[in-house]
C-alpha cells in the first residue's frame, strides 16, 4: 500500500516513545472526529465533535469496553486549519507507556492506521500546507543541535530560500511557453522569445544558482559545526589543548614529539554556536611512514578548515620561528574566508609574556596554558567574534545536499541552453534543456516530486511527525 494515500485516518505517539508525566497522541484524518467519538467520553454531556469548536479542548475518558483507560484532555483542530490540513484530534493522556499502547489500540481497532515516519508533515505537504524544502526544514530543525542550525532551519521552514527557486522558475516557464509556440511556427521562422532577454535571464539564473551553490559549505559548517583545525610543531601542546576545550581527556598526551599521528575531532557548543575542534598530527618532516601520512592528513585539515589555531610554544618558539613556520602555508591563508589565530602555549612556565608577536598586526596572538587551562576563554571569545560576524542573512542559504545536487544540474543544463542559444541551436533542441532546468528545480520545492524522493525525505523523520 502507498503511503501517499490521504484516504487513511493515521494515528502515532507524537511525543518521544518512553514515559513520562504526559504524552500526546495525534490522530489526522477524515475520519478522526468519527473514530475519537467511539472511545472519547466528555464530562461536559453537552460535547460533541460536531459541534466542538476549532482549537478547543476538552476534559474527559478513553473508553475500551466501556472501561476508562485514562482521563485525558482532547484538543480539536479543524480542516484546514491543522498541521495537516485534515481534521485533527489531540490525546493527551498520562505519559505511561501502558496507557499510550491500550489508546493506540482502541484507535487502530477503531480503524485508525498507524502513521508512517514523517506522514503527518508529508500529508501537511500533500495538503499544500508547504512545500518540499519548507517540510526538509522540519526535520532539520527537530534534529538541530545548536542554535544557527535552528536559526538556518527556521529560515528555510519559512520559505526565504524556496522562494527565490520558484521565482526564477516562473521566469522561465513563461520562455519555455513563447519557445514551444516558436515550434508551432516553425515553418514561418519567427521567434516569439526575446533571444536578448533570454541571455539575460539565464546570466541571473547563473549567479543565483552559483550564490546557492557557494553557500551550501557555510549552510553544512553551520549544521556539523564550524570546523577548527589545532596546527603546529610536534610537542606544542596541541593535544592538550584539545583536551582543555573539550574538558574531556580525548587525545593522548605525552613529552614525546609526534604522538598524535591521526586527526582527532570533537564537537562542543559556545552560547549557541557549534565548533568542531581537529586536533593534528605535528607538522615536521619525519622519517615514520605513519607519522607522515598523519601530517599529510594535518594538511588537508587545513584546507577544510575555517578557523586555524596556529599553536606553538612560548617558552621556546621566537616571533621568527612562528613567521616562518607561517610561511610554510601561507597560500591556503591566501583564502578570504579562512581565520588564523596564533596562540603562543605553556605561559605557566614563563615568568612574563614574550615580546615581539605585535608585529603580527593581521593575527591576533593570544597566550595561553593549554594544561593549566589558563587564559582560553580568550580563545572561546576570538572564535565567537568571527562567527558572529558571519551571520545568516536572509535564509538563502543550502543546507541540505538533495538541494545541492539539484541545483548543480540545473547550473549544468543552464550553461547547456546558453551553449545552444550561441550556437543558434534550434528551439525544439533548447526547450529539452530549458526542460531539463525546470525539472532540476521544481524538484526543491516540490513542484516535480516521484515516490522516490518522497520516501526518502519523509523517511527521515520520525513516526508522530
Ligand atoms: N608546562 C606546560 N606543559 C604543557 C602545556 N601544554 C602541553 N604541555 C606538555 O607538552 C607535552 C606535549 O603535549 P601534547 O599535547 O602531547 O603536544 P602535541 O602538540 O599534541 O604533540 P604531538 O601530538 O606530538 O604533535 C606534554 O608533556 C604536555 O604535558 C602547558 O600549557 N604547560
Ligand atoms: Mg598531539
Amino acid at each position: 500500500m502507498s503511503m501517499y494515500n490521504l484516504i487513511d485516518t493515521i494515528c502515532a505517539l507524537s511525543t518521544p516513545p518512553g514515559s513520562g508525566a504526559i504524552a500526546v497522541i495525534r490522530i489526522s484524518g477524515k475520519d478522526a472526529f468519527v473514530v475519537c467519538g467511539k472511545l472519547f467520553q466528555a464530562t461536559d454531556s453537552q460535547f460533541t465533535f460536531q459541534a466542538a469548536l476549532p482549537y478547543s479542548i476538552h476534559h474527559g475518558f478513553i473508553l475500551k469496553d466501556e472501561d476508562s483507560i485514562d482521563e485525558v484532555l482532547l484538543s480539536i483542530f479543524r480542516s484546514p486549519g491543522s498541521y495537516t490540513g485534515e481534521d485533527v484530534v489531540e490525546i493527551s493522556c498520562h505519559g505511561s507507556e501502558f496507557i499510550q499502547q491500550q489508546i493506540l489500540d482502541v484507535l487502530t481497532h477503531q480503524g485508525c492506521r498507524l502513521a508512517a515516519p514523517g506522514e503527518f508533515t508529508l500529508r501537511a505537504f500533500l495538503n499544500g500546507k508547504f512545500d518540499l524544502s519548507q517540510a526538509e526544514a522540519v526535520a532539520d530543525l527537530i534534529a538541530s543541535s545548536s542554535q544557527l542550525s535552528h536559526d538556518l532551519a527556521l529560515a528555510q521552514m519559512r520559505g526565504g530560500f524556496s522562494k527565490k527557486i520558484r521565482e526564477l522558475r516562473e521566469k522561465l516557464v513563461y520562455f519555455t511557453a513563447l519557445i514551444e509556440l516558436e515550434l508551432d511556427f516553425s515553418e514561418e521562422n519567427v521567434q516569439f522569445a526575446s533571444r536578448p532577454d533570454l541571455f539575460t535571464l539565464l546570466e541571473e539564473l547563473k549567479t543565483e544558482l552559483t550564490f546557492l551553490i557557494r553557500s551550501f559549505s557555510l549552510g553544512n559548517v553551520i549544521k556539523k559545526g564550524i570546523p577548527v583545525a589545532i596546527i603546529g610543531k610536534p610537542n606544542v601542546g596541541k593535544s592538550t589543548l584539545l583536551n582543555t576545550l573539550l574538558n574531556e581527556e580525548k587525545a593522548i598526551v605525552s613529552e614525546i614529539p609526534g604522538t598524535t599521528r591521526d586527526a582527532i575531532e570533537d564537537t562542543i557548543v559556545l552560547e549557541g554556536y557549534s565548533f568542531r575542534f581537529i586536533d593534528t598530527a605535528g607538522l615536521r618532516a619525519s622519517e615514520d611512514q605513519i607519522e607522515t601520512m598523519g601530517i599529510d592528513r594535518t594538511w588537508a585539515k587545513m584546507e577544510q578548515a575555517t578557523v586555524i589555531l596556529y599553536l606553538f610554544d612560548a617558552t621556546r618558539d621566537s616571533y621568527r620561528d612562528v613567521a616562518e613556520a607561517l610561511q610554510e602555508f601561507s597560500a591556503i591563508l591566501e583564502d578570504p574566508a579562512k581565520r588564523l589565530i596564533l596562540i603562543g602555549n605553556k605561559t605557566d612556565l614563563l615568568s612574563e609574556l614574550p615580546t615581539g608577536f605585535t608585529d603580527f598586526v593581521e593575527h591576533e596572538t593570544l597566550f595561553v596554558s593549554a594544561k593549566r587551562k589558563e587564559n582560553i576563554h580568550l580563545i572561546s571569545e576570538s572564535l565567537l567574534s568571527t562567527v558572529k560576524r558571519q551571520g545568516i542573512a536572509d535564509g538563502a542559504i543550502v543546507s541540505n545536499a538533495r538541494h545541492l545536487e539539484a541545483l548543480q544540474k540545473s547550473l549544468a543544463a543552464i550553461e547547456n541552453i546558453h551553449e545552444g542559444l550561441v550556437n543558434d541551436l534550434s528551439p525544439d533542441l533548447i526547450t529539452i534543456d530549458i526542460r531539463q532546468v525546470l525539472h532540476h528545480l521544481g524538484e526543491i520545492t516540490g513542484e516535480i516530486t516521484t515516490d522516490e524522493i518522497l520516501g526518502n525525505i519523509f523517511g527521515r523523520f520520525c513516526i508522530g511527525k
